[in-house]
Protein backbone atom coordinates (compact mmCIF):
# COMPACT_ATOMS: atom_id res chain seq x y z
CA UNK A 1 0.00 0.00 0.00
CA UNK A 2 0.92 3.45 -0.65
CA UNK A 3 0.62 6.17 2.15
CA UNK A 4 0.37 10.01 0.90
CA UNK A 5 0.79 13.07 3.64
CA UNK A 6 -2.29 14.42 2.66
CA UNK A 7 -5.38 16.74 4.32
CA UNK A 8 -7.23 16.05 6.75
CA UNK A 9 -4.89 12.75 6.53
CA UNK A 10 -2.69 10.07 5.14
CA UNK A 11 -4.45 8.77 1.90
CA UNK A 12 -3.87 5.27 1.92
CA UNK A 13 -4.14 3.19 -1.83
CA UNK A 14 -3.03 0.34 -3.67
CA UNK A 15 -1.35 1.92 -7.20
CA UNK A 16 -3.21 -0.85 -8.50
CA UNK A 17 -6.70 0.26 -7.67
CA UNK A 18 -5.57 3.65 -8.52
CA UNK A 19 -6.31 5.75 -11.09
CA UNK A 20 -4.50 9.58 -12.33
CA UNK A 21 -7.01 11.29 -13.51
CA UNK A 22 -6.44 14.61 -15.35
CA UNK A 23 -9.50 16.98 -16.25
CA UNK A 24 -9.71 19.09 -19.22
CA UNK A 25 -6.44 20.39 -20.26
CA UNK A 26 -7.02 21.59 -23.55
CA UNK A 27 -6.33 24.07 -25.28
CA UNK A 28 -9.78 26.17 -24.92
CA UNK A 29 -8.91 25.91 -21.56
CA UNK A 30 -5.00 26.47 -21.32
CA UNK A 31 -3.87 28.56 -24.20
CA UNK A 32 -4.81 31.92 -25.86
CA UNK A 33 -7.93 32.49 -27.72
CA UNK A 34 -9.19 29.42 -26.72
CA UNK A 35 -12.75 29.37 -24.44
CA UNK A 36 -11.11 30.18 -21.25
CA UNK A 37 -9.72 33.77 -22.34
CA UNK A 38 -12.75 34.30 -24.44
CA UNK A 39 -14.47 34.56 -20.74
CA UNK A 40 -12.50 37.38 -19.79
CA UNK A 41 -9.98 34.76 -17.80
CA UNK A 42 -5.91 34.86 -17.39
CA UNK A 43 -4.97 31.89 -17.90
CA UNK A 44 -1.67 32.27 -16.32
CA UNK A 45 -2.93 29.64 -13.45
CA UNK A 46 -3.76 26.40 -16.02
CA UNK A 47 -1.01 26.87 -17.62
CA UNK A 48 1.21 26.79 -14.67
CA UNK A 49 0.22 23.85 -13.68
CA UNK A 50 1.35 21.81 -17.23
CA UNK A 51 5.04 20.73 -15.66
CA UNK A 52 3.50 19.21 -12.29
CA UNK A 53 1.18 17.25 -14.31
CA UNK A 54 3.46 16.25 -16.43
CA UNK A 55 5.77 14.78 -13.22
CA UNK A 56 3.07 12.87 -12.32
CA UNK A 57 1.61 11.44 -15.74
CA UNK A 58 5.60 10.44 -16.32
CA UNK A 59 5.20 8.86 -12.89
CA UNK A 60 1.81 6.86 -13.60
CA UNK A 61 3.79 5.63 -17.25
CA UNK A 62 6.58 4.52 -15.34
CA UNK A 63 4.65 2.40 -12.53
CA UNK A 64 2.11 1.48 -14.95
CA UNK A 65 -1.06 3.16 -12.66
CA UNK A 66 -4.15 3.35 -15.01
CA UNK A 67 -4.06 6.82 -16.82
CA UNK A 68 -7.79 8.76 -17.62
CA UNK A 69 -7.54 12.03 -19.71
CA UNK A 70 -10.69 13.78 -19.68
CA UNK A 71 -12.09 16.84 -22.28
CA UNK A 72 -15.05 18.57 -22.28
CA UNK A 73 -16.87 19.82 -25.07
CA UNK A 74 -20.05 19.03 -27.65
CA UNK A 75 -20.47 17.32 -31.34
CA UNK A 76 -20.46 19.85 -34.06
CA UNK A 77 -24.11 20.21 -34.54
CA UNK A 78 -24.31 21.04 -30.21
CA UNK A 79 -27.17 18.59 -30.19
CA UNK A 80 -25.40 17.37 -27.02
CA UNK A 81 -24.91 20.70 -25.25
CA UNK A 82 -28.08 22.16 -23.07
CA UNK A 83 -29.84 25.11 -24.75
CA UNK A 84 -28.99 26.80 -21.57
CA UNK A 85 -25.51 26.16 -21.22
CA UNK A 86 -25.02 27.49 -24.86
CA UNK A 87 -26.56 30.82 -24.17
CA UNK A 88 -24.54 31.00 -20.76
CA UNK A 89 -21.32 30.29 -22.61
CA UNK A 90 -22.33 33.63 -24.91
CA UNK A 91 -22.77 35.71 -22.50
CA UNK A 92 -19.43 36.95 -22.13
CA UNK A 93 -18.56 37.13 -25.99
CA UNK A 94 -18.07 34.24 -28.22
CA UNK A 95 -19.53 30.97 -26.28
CA UNK A 96 -19.30 26.90 -27.37
CA UNK A 97 -19.64 26.52 -31.06
CA UNK A 98 -18.33 29.84 -31.76
CA UNK A 99 -15.39 30.14 -34.22
CA UNK A 100 -12.12 30.95 -32.50
CA UNK A 101 -8.37 31.12 -33.30
CA UNK A 102 -8.35 27.50 -32.65
CA UNK A 103 -11.41 26.51 -34.47
CA UNK A 104 -15.03 26.06 -32.98
CA UNK A 105 -14.84 26.28 -29.00
CA UNK A 106 -15.56 23.30 -27.35
CA UNK A 107 -16.13 21.53 -30.42
CA UNK A 108 -15.36 17.79 -31.12
CA UNK A 109 -12.35 17.56 -33.46
CA UNK A 110 -11.36 21.05 -33.27
CA UNK A 111 -7.84 22.16 -32.30
CA UNK A 112 -8.45 23.99 -29.23
CA UNK A 113 -10.99 21.34 -28.18
CA UNK A 114 -7.80 19.29 -27.81
CA UNK A 115 -5.39 18.49 -25.25
CA UNK A 116 -2.51 20.08 -24.95
CA UNK A 117 1.21 18.88 -26.12
CA UNK A 118 3.18 18.47 -23.06
CA UNK A 119 0.64 16.29 -21.68
CA UNK A 120 -0.78 14.44 -24.54
CA UNK A 121 -2.48 11.25 -24.42
CA UNK A 122 0.22 8.23 -25.42
CA UNK A 123 -1.59 4.58 -26.06
CA UNK A 124 -3.42 2.82 -23.72
CA UNK A 125 -4.58 5.47 -22.01
CA UNK A 126 -8.06 6.42 -21.77
CA UNK A 127 -9.50 9.64 -23.12
CA UNK A 128 -13.08 10.51 -21.86
CA UNK A 129 -14.75 13.19 -24.24
CA UNK A 130 -17.75 14.79 -21.87
CA UNK A 131 -20.44 17.29 -22.15
CA UNK A 132 -20.85 18.12 -19.01
CA UNK A 133 -18.73 19.56 -16.04
CA UNK A 134 -18.54 16.43 -14.28
CA UNK A 135 -17.03 12.98 -15.84
CA UNK A 136 -19.35 10.76 -15.20
CA UNK A 137 -22.18 12.68 -16.53
CA UNK A 138 -22.89 10.93 -19.93
CA UNK A 139 -19.63 8.96 -20.18
CA UNK A 140 -18.57 5.57 -19.56
CA UNK A 141 -15.82 6.36 -16.82
CA UNK A 142 -18.05 4.77 -13.99
CA UNK A 143 -18.39 1.12 -16.20
CA UNK A 144 -14.38 1.57 -16.90
CA UNK A 145 -13.76 2.27 -12.99
CA UNK A 146 -15.85 -0.84 -12.43
CA UNK A 147 -14.16 -2.59 -15.02
CA UNK A 148 -10.12 -2.33 -14.07
CA UNK A 149 -10.44 -2.43 -10.29
CA UNK A 150 -10.30 1.05 -9.50
CA UNK A 151 -11.51 2.59 -5.94
CA UNK A 152 -8.93 5.49 -5.36
CA UNK A 153 -8.51 8.76 -8.09
CA UNK A 154 -5.53 11.21 -7.90
CA UNK A 155 -7.42 14.07 -9.71
CA UNK A 156 -5.31 17.26 -11.63
CA UNK A 157 -6.50 19.56 -14.40
CA UNK A 158 -9.03 22.40 -14.39
CA UNK A 159 -10.45 23.66 -13.34
CA UNK A 160 -10.55 23.84 -9.49
CA UNK A 161 -13.99 24.64 -8.74
CA UNK A 162 -15.64 23.61 -11.83
CA UNK A 163 -15.12 20.60 -13.92
CA UNK A 164 -12.81 19.18 -11.07
CA UNK A 165 -15.24 19.82 -7.99
CA UNK A 166 -18.29 18.50 -10.21
CA UNK A 167 -15.77 15.37 -11.02
CA UNK A 168 -15.07 14.75 -7.54
CA UNK A 169 -18.25 15.29 -5.71
CA UNK A 170 -20.39 12.46 -8.81
CA UNK A 171 -16.75 10.18 -8.31
CA UNK A 172 -17.24 10.67 -3.89
CA UNK A 173 -21.60 9.96 -4.05
CA UNK A 174 -20.00 6.67 -6.17
CA UNK A 175 -17.83 5.59 -3.55
CA UNK A 176 -14.66 6.41 -4.95
CA UNK A 177 -11.76 7.98 -2.74
CA UNK A 178 -10.33 11.19 -4.32
CA UNK A 179 -6.79 12.59 -4.06
CA UNK A 180 -6.82 16.47 -5.36
CA UNK A 181 -3.67 17.84 -5.88
CA UNK A 182 -3.69 21.42 -4.91
CA UNK A 183 -0.20 22.64 -7.12
CA UNK A 184 -1.86 20.48 -10.23
CA UNK A 185 -5.00 21.70 -10.19
CA UNK A 186 -5.77 25.18 -10.68
CA UNK A 187 -8.57 28.02 -11.31
CA UNK A 188 -8.85 31.51 -13.17
CA UNK A 189 -8.70 33.10 -9.98
CA UNK A 190 -6.73 31.94 -7.38
CA UNK A 191 -9.64 32.73 -4.32
CA UNK A 192 -11.66 30.37 -6.29
CA UNK A 193 -8.95 27.51 -6.56
CA UNK A 194 -8.13 28.07 -2.35
CA UNK A 195 -11.89 27.75 -1.58
CA UNK A 196 -12.05 24.75 -3.72
CA UNK A 197 -9.28 23.02 -2.61
CA UNK A 198 -10.96 23.53 1.28
CA UNK A 199 -13.89 22.50 0.39
CA UNK A 200 -12.64 19.20 -0.87
CA UNK A 201 -11.05 18.41 2.53
CA UNK A 202 -13.01 20.24 5.19
CA UNK A 203 -15.00 18.37 7.66
CA UNK A 204 -12.80 15.62 8.11
CA UNK A 205 -12.25 15.11 3.81
CA UNK A 206 -16.06 15.71 2.94
CA UNK A 207 -15.27 15.18 -0.44
CA UNK A 208 -12.17 13.25 0.20
CA UNK A 209 -8.27 14.80 -0.06
CA UNK A 210 -5.84 16.92 -0.55
CA UNK A 211 -2.05 16.91 -1.10
CA UNK A 212 0.86 18.21 -3.57
CA UNK A 213 2.60 16.63 -6.10
CA UNK A 214 5.98 16.31 -4.19
CA UNK A 215 4.09 14.05 -1.52
CA UNK A 216 2.92 12.11 -4.16
CA UNK A 217 6.30 11.47 -5.97
CA UNK A 218 8.07 10.91 -2.70
CA UNK A 219 5.34 8.01 -1.57
CA UNK A 220 4.84 6.24 -5.06
CA UNK A 221 9.07 6.49 -5.99
N1 LIG B 1 -15.06 28.11 -16.99
C1 LIG B 1 -14.46 27.28 -16.15
O1 LIG B 1 -13.90 27.70 -15.15
N2 LIG B 1 -14.43 25.93 -16.42
C2 LIG B 1 -15.10 25.28 -17.39
O2 LIG B 1 -15.93 25.83 -18.11
N3 LIG B 1 -14.79 23.96 -17.55
C3 LIG B 1 -13.86 23.28 -16.78
O3 LIG B 1 -13.66 23.59 -15.63
N4 LIG B 1 -13.18 22.31 -17.37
Amino acid sequence: MTVIKALPYDFTCDIKNTALVIIDMQRDFCAPGGFGERLGNDITPTRRIIPAIAALLNLFRKHGGMIIHTREGHLPDLSDCPPSKLARSKAKGAGIGDVGPMGRILVRGEFGHDIVEELYPIEDEWIIDKPGKGAFYRTDLEAILQRNGITSLIVTGVTTHVCVHTTVREANDRGYECLVVEDATAAYDIADHEAAIQMIHQQGGIFGWTTNCDKIIQAIQ
